[in-house]
């Protein structure tokens, strides 16, 4: 294994199997997580040399929301920020007891528990946001009132205060965060990265420069001297349909098999991954066979994440 910066021995990670789609109006992406279990993703992950903890999925019985009707445009607004921060709070313990913490989800709103809870631990780590979509609408410039497709903009603070969400601190400053895979940004969403200066590689970038180029400019802006912990959300949408068919938003013209997993295997040879999120793994999307695609894809990014290479 690489030598890790942050991650002391035994190199622990926590599994946090998030079944959640209060984010988006698509049913099954909550049975992502179980998916990718049952796939055989923690043996898999064993055999790396990890000790893996995993006590089960969350299934945030705890959170009870009877009525949760929109706020402005925001759809099921309070069982989103229940559910996000509760996952902040799980990460974070994982975190501040020096294991990664490895969340499936789920839509990606989830994020915004998952990057809460790393910045807790670790207030300078820079997040590599792999997605089709920039995820970043505001309050305000979101036309679908989905919200996993805010979550960036809540961890920036940009937009006006949803007070349902204040336990969001806006933790992440947009030198934090970078983008690689984007195809799908609403015009509200190109204005905001515009206005707040944010580095974003489109798959134009990737097309013009090639995969390996695009990771070392990424990380040459968001940790220059390679010294700062990473957090990769990694949204499986960014692949090309494709290559992963079963996920709620896919968008044509996306990373090929190998360019989302040199992504990750260049991420764990920095040894400063201190956090890993596998979302929009869909199985209820597309037929059997592209299902099980999908959840064996997710399975190889996050083994790819987290050490395996190919010699
Ligand atoms: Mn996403």
């Amino acid at each position: 294994m690489v030598e890790s910066r942050f991650i002391p021995e035994p190199k622990t990670l926590a599994i946090v199997g998030c079944p959640f789609s209060g984010g988006q109006p698509k049913a099954g992406v909550d049975q992502g997580p179980i998916h990718l279990v049952q796939a055989g993703l923690i043996p898999q992950l064993e055999d790396l040399g990890w000790k893996v903890i995993f006590d089960g999925h969350h299934q945030f019985e705890e959170i009870n929301v009877a009525q949760d009707p929109p706020i402005g445009i925001l759809k099921n607004p309070r069982m989103v920020s229940k559910v996000t921060k509760a996952v902040a709070q799980v990460v974070g313990e994982h975190a501040s007891k020096g294991q990664i913490p490895v969340t499936l989800g789920g839509d990606h709103s989830l994020a915004m528990g998952t990057i809460s809870g790393t910045l807790s631990k670790y207030p300078d780590a820079c997040v590599v946001w792999i997605d089709a979509h920039a995820d970043i609408n505001t309050s305000e410039t979101t036309e679908s009132g989905n919200i996993h497709g805010m979550p960036v903009s809540f961890l920036l603070g940009l937009g006006s205060k949803v007070e349902e969400f204040s336990w969001v601190k806006p933790l992440l400053k947009p030198e934090q965060l970078v983008y690689i895979g984007l195809r799908d940004v609403d015009a509200g969403e190109k204005k905001i990265l515009r206005d707040n200066n944010i580095k974003a590689f489109s798959m134009h970038e990737v097309d013009k420069y090639g995969i390996g180029k695009v990771v070392e400019m990424a990380l040459d802006h968001v940790n220059p001297n390679r010294d700062k912990p990473i957090h990769l959300s990694f949204d499986v949408d960014a692949l090309d349909p494709t290559v992963a068919p079963s996920t709620g938003t896919p968008v044509r013209g996306g990373l090929t098999f190998r360019e989302g997993h040199y992504i990750c295997e260049a991420i764990y040879e920095t040894g400063l991954l201190v956090a890993l999120d596998l979302m929009e793994v869909n199985p209820s999307l597309e037929n059997e066979e592209s299902v099980k695609q999908t959840v064996a894809v997710g399975c190889s990014l996050l083994r790819s994440a987290l050490g395996e290479t190919l010699l």
